[in-house]
């Protein structure tokens, strides 16, 4: 289908877009689709794992496809789609089930996280999720799928799942690695930089999402904790709340963080945190006009996401058809 590597990545459009997804994936992405054959999907498959309201899950499918165009993928170079709109996803993720242990889905951290926080909805689903993440990546023969941190675990069972397929039927996959961000792959929450930005976090002022009013995000990043002493200075151990701002600080601007340390030498926390309120805000400012244009314009989303969607069906069809060959299932002819 092309000679250039091939690229995968999605996101669940679950919620807010936030601050981490866009420095640990979307980021990446930008620059991924000059160089490589890239693929961006929008999983609304993976997000009924856990409970959606129809009209919410529409809502949200749109804001984050308006999200991705608005942070400068580009239709013409890459192809965008909604996981749902190509069939060929969820009946390669019922192979790949087949072909999955019980025992390495129950090592799942997300699996053992989720199904935490969302007890009285432990489904099927939700533990076979990892199977139906192997399909979106291999039903395109994906060389690379850039993901943040937190995503590493289930990129390597996609790897360990088509190695395993390949040595059952003959060489039916690509073996995908996951590319992560050498900075930005885990920005951790403002209000607890132990854990990850989420958008499942109890407070909002865990995140900062991509569509925050800029006094929003001032008042945020005022209001994030800092460590103890006066210093702004990098030190992951010792000090993992400015660390963490200062990497925030250091993406948004392009600065390299020694240049801030230095910037802020001998001045406190506060004049950081007004510094990086500012620089954030310059940051998204551009990108929410740009999203503000393309939700405005539902008729060109929407064309958009079904021209993708066609272009990943065809691009599709041959794993698949290869996939139900090896495999000898069917029998009906076109
Ligand atoms: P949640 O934020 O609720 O934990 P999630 O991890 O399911 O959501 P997605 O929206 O599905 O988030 O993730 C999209 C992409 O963003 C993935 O590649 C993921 O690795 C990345 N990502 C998510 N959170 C962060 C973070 N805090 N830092 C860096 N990358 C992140
Ligand atoms: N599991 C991922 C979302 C996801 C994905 C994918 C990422 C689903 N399918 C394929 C990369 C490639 C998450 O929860 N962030």
């Amino acid at each position: 289908m092309t000679n250039k590597k091939i690229v995968f990545s999605g996101i669940q459009p679950s919620g807010v877009i936030h601050l981490g997804n866009y420095l640990g994936a979307i980021k990446q992405w930008i620059d991924l689709q000059d160089k490589y054959f890239s693929i961006f999907c929008i999983v609304d498959m993976h997000a009924i794992t856990v409970q959606q309201e129809p009209e919410e899950l529409q809502k949200n499918i749109r804001e984050l496809a308006a999200i991705y165009l608005a942070s400068g993928l580009d239709p013409k170079k890459a192809i965008i789609f909604v996981q749902s709109d190509v069939s060929a996803h969820t009946e390669l993720a019922w192979v790949l089930n087949c072909n999955t242990q019980m025992g390495e889905l129950e090592r799942m951290t997300q699996f053992k996280d989720k199904s935490q926080r969302h007890k009285q909805n432990i489904n099927a689903g939700l533990f076979t999720y990892p199977a139906l993440m192997a399909a979106d990546i291999l039903l395109y023969q994906t060389n690379k799928v850039p993901v943040g941190e937190d995503q590493r675990q289930h990129v390597e069972l996609t790897r360990d799942i088509a190695h395993r397929v390949n040595n059952k039927y003959g060489q039916v996959f690509e073996e995908p690695e996951a590319l992560l961000p050498e900075v930005g792959a885990r920005i951790m929450g403002l209000d607890d930089p132990t854990s990850k930005m989420s958008k499942s976090a109890s407070s909002g002022n865990n995140y900062i999402a991509m569509t925050d009013e800029p006094d929003k995000i001032r008042k945020k990043i005022m209001k994030a904790v800092t460590d103890s002493g006066s210093e702004v200075k990098f030190d992951e151990e010792k000090k993992p709340a400015i660390s963490n701002l200062l990497t925030i600080y250091s993406l948004v601007t392009e600065k390299n963080i020694k240049s801030l340390e230095k910037e802020y030498a001998g001045k406190g926390y506060g004049d950081f945190k007004k510094g990086l309120a500012e620089a954030v805000v310059e940051f998204i400012e551009p990108i929410q006009k740009k999203y503000k244009e393309y939700i405005d314009d539902q008729p060109k989303l929407e064309k958009i996401l079904t021209n993708g969607a066609k272009e990943a069906a065809k691009l599709a069809q041959p794993t698949m058809e290869n996939v139900r060959k090896v495999v000898g299932l069917g029998v009906a002819n076109d």
